[in-house]
């Protein structure tokens, strides 16, 4: 009886070991952006907001739980969606229009299909990087999913500011992508986090792609389309 309640919190003990000399840091810092305009000149961004930092070099599980993206008044809320691989991802469907998401990235193709008002479609992100999401029938539906490895990621506000929790100590590759596609330019730095310690990271996005032009699920150019509105059904 003795040495049955013994076992598991030795057991405890050895697990807890290497825990507890790896006491996790943190990194906090800020991403600056900076727009090349029309004489070619870069000048830097005001509005410094939506941009996802995260970090490489290690993976973790994904947290438990579904993340939601929503579709309302033609708009994909958030459209910057950071997600740890594994993790899977609700589009609910929470407008008065059918709607029709899908991607054609390299990270994870899929087409959801037409989904009506209080429809969701669940899919799964096994691999990491970014997976561009939009609408096949608004052509001005547009969102991001970035796919990372481990849980230390933040979204920047508007300040550019960003703080990543949990990391362990080590050396690692420092990313700072923006929302627009797969083609857009992601800054990149190390760091090295220590144990218990904040480290400071400033990353320079250069924002050379403005626009939102995309194709439909097909490949090809957005044409006029049915509205697929509730009367339709
Ligand atoms: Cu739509």
């Amino acid at each position: 009886m003795g040495s049955r309640s013994l076992k598991p919190f030795l057991l405890s003990l050895l697990l807890a070991a290497p825990l507890a000399s790896a006491e996790p840091g943190s990194v906090q810092g800020e991403v600056l952006i900076s727009v090349v305009g029309p004489d070619g000149k870069p000048r830097p961004k005001a509005d410094r907001s939506g941009v996802v930092v995260y970090l490489t070099g290690y993976t973790e599980a994904p947290p438990a739980g579904v993340v939601r993206m929503s579709q309302r008044n033609k708009t994909f809320i958030p459209s910057v969606l950071p997600i740890v691989a594994g993790q899977k991802v609700e589009f609910a469907n929470e407008d008065v229009v059918v709607h029709n998401v899908f991607s054609r990235s390299v990270a994870r193709k899929f087409d959801a299909g037409k989904n009506r008002p209080n429809e969701t479609y669940v899919e799964a992100f096994k691999k990491t990087g970014i997976v561009d999401v939009y609408c096949d029938i608004h052509e001005q539906m547009v969102a991001t999913l970035v796919v990372v490895p481990n849980r230390a990621f933040a979204v920047t506000g508007k300040d550019g500011s960003f703080r990543l929790s949990g990391v362990p100590p080590g050396r690692y590759p420092i990313f700072a992508v923006h929302r627009r596609d797969e083609k857009s330019d992601i800054a990149r730095a190390e760091v090295v986090v220590e144990a218990g310690r904040t480290s400071t990271a400033t990353l320079t996005l250069v924002e050379t792609r403005t626009d939102d032009s995309h194709l439909d699920k097909r490949g090809k150019k957005y044409g006029p389309r049915p509205d697929y509105s509730e009367k339709d059904r």
